[in-house]
C-alpha cells in the first residue's frame, strides 16, 4: 500500500493562527532555503511536486472572526485546515507520500484529516498517527486554559470534540477522523489536568520523556510501532517541540527536558524502517524565537525530514 516509493507531494503552509506569536509561519520559506526540497530530489532521489508557494490563504480568511466556545480565532484555522484538507487529500489520492511544512500545529486538522480519507478510499485502511510533541494538544475547546487551536487539533481529529457549524469544523467527516486506539504520543512532558483525563479515560497510548528515561529510546520504539501494528499506514506528525530547547530552541512554547537531536532523528529512522510512513509534517519551527539558535532549529527541522524518508538508513 505504499506510496510510490519516491514520489512526493509537498505542501508548505505558512499559517500561525492557531496560536498567538508571530513568525512560525516563515517556517517553510527557512526550511525551504535551507536546502530541504534539494537534499529531498538529490540526495534522496525523491520527485517532488510542489507548487512553488507557501501558502497562506489569505483570500480565505473571515473578515470577522469572534471567539468561540473558548476558541481563539476558530474560522480562519477552520477556513485553512479545511482547504489544506484538500490539498494533502489530492496528493495522499494519487499515491504520493505527502511532506506538510507548518505553521503551528493546528494545521494537523487539515493534513490528518486528508490522509485519513485517501488511505481509507485508495487502501481500505484506517491510519495510525504517531503524534511526537512535548504536548498532547488533545484539549477540548472546555478543558484548554489557552483557547489556542494549536493545543486542540487531536481532539478534532478523533472526534473527541465536534461543532456542528460548518465554518468552525463542522466540515470534518467521519471519513475523515482517525481513531483514538490508532493514535501513539511519544516525547509528552507538558500536559494539562483535563488532557490527563482524556489520555487515561479512553486509553490512549502515550510515551513521555519519563517512559523513554526508563526504558529508551529503542525499545519505546518497539513499543510504539508493535502498538501500532504492520500493515497499518502511518502519518507522523512531528511538533519541532519534541526536541529540548538545546537543538530546537526556536519554537513557541519551549519545554527543556525533551528528546535529544539523536532521538527526534532515531525516531524518524524507526517509522522510515517500517515502510508504512505515507505522510509527515513538521511544525512549531519559528525562526524569529531564539534567533541565535534559529539555524539549529531549522537545521534539526531538515534533519527529521530527512530521517523520516529514510535517509540515514543503509
Ligand atoms: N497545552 C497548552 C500548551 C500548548 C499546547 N501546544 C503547545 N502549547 N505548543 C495549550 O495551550 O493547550
Ligand atoms: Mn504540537
Ligand atoms: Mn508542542
Amino acid at each position: 500500500f505504499l506510496p510510490s516509493r519516491h514520489d512526493l507531494g509537498l505542501v508548505a503552509v505558512g499559517f500561525s493562527g492557531g496560536q498567538t506569536k508571530a513568525g512560525v509561519d516563515a517556517a517553510p520559506m527557512a526550511l525551504i532555503e535551507a536546502g530541504l526540497i534539494q537534499q529531498l530530489e538529490e540526495d534522496l532521489d525523491f520527485s517532488v511536486t510542489y507548487d512553488g508557494q507557501v501558502h497562506s490563504y489569505t483570500d480565505i480568511m473571515p473578515k470577522e472572526d469572534p471567539d468561540y466556545r473558548n476558541m481563539k480565532k476558530p474560522r480562519a484555522v477552520s477556513a485553512v485546515t479545511r482547504a489544506l484538507s484538500q490539498q494533502v487529500y489530492e496528493h495522499a489520492k494519487s499515491g504520493k507520500f505527502v511532506l506538510t511544512l507548518g505553521g503551528d500545529h493546528s494545521i494537523a486538522i487539515g493534513t490528518v484529516s486528508g490522509t485519513a480519507k485517501a488511505a481509507r478510499e485508495r487502501l481500505g485502511k484506517e491510519i495510525a498517527v504517531i503524534w511526537v510533541d512535548a504536548h498532547a494538544d488533545i484539549n477540548t475547546p472546555e478543558t484548554s486554559g489557552s483557547g489556542n487551536i494549536h493545543g486542540m487539533p487531536v481532539a478534532f481529529l478523533t472526534g473527541l470534540a465536534t461543532e456542528k457549524d460548518e465554518d468552525i469544523f463542522g466540515w470534518i467527516q467521519d471519513d475523515q477522523r482517525i481513531n483514538v486506539k490508532k493514535l501513539v504520543y511519544i516525547g509528552l512532558r507538558d500536559i494539562d489536568r483535563g488532557e490527563k483525563k482524556i489520555l487515561k479515560e479512553h486509553g490512549i497510548k502515550a510515551f513521555s520523556m519519563h517512559d523513554i528515561d526508563k526504558h529508551g529510546i529503542g525499545r519505546v520504539m518497539d513499543m510504539a510501532l508493535g502498538w501500532i501494528g504492520s500493515d497499518t499506514p502511518i502519518h507522523l506528525s512531528f511538533d519541532v517541540d519534541a526536541i529540548d530547547p538545546m537543538w530546537a530552541p526556536s519554537t513557541g512554547t519551549p519545554v527543556r527536558g525533551g528528546l535529544t537531536l539523536r532521538e527526534g532523528d532515531f525516531i524518524a529512522e524507526c517509522v522510515a524502517e517500517t515502510g508504512s510512513l505515507i505522510a509527515l509534517d513538521l511544525v512549531e519551527v519559528n525562526p524569529s524565537l531564539d534567533i541565535k539558535g534559529a539555524s539549529d532549529t531549522v537545521r534539526a527541522g531538515c534533519s527529521i525530514v530527512r530521517c523520516a524518508l529514510g535517509d540515514t538508513l543503509l
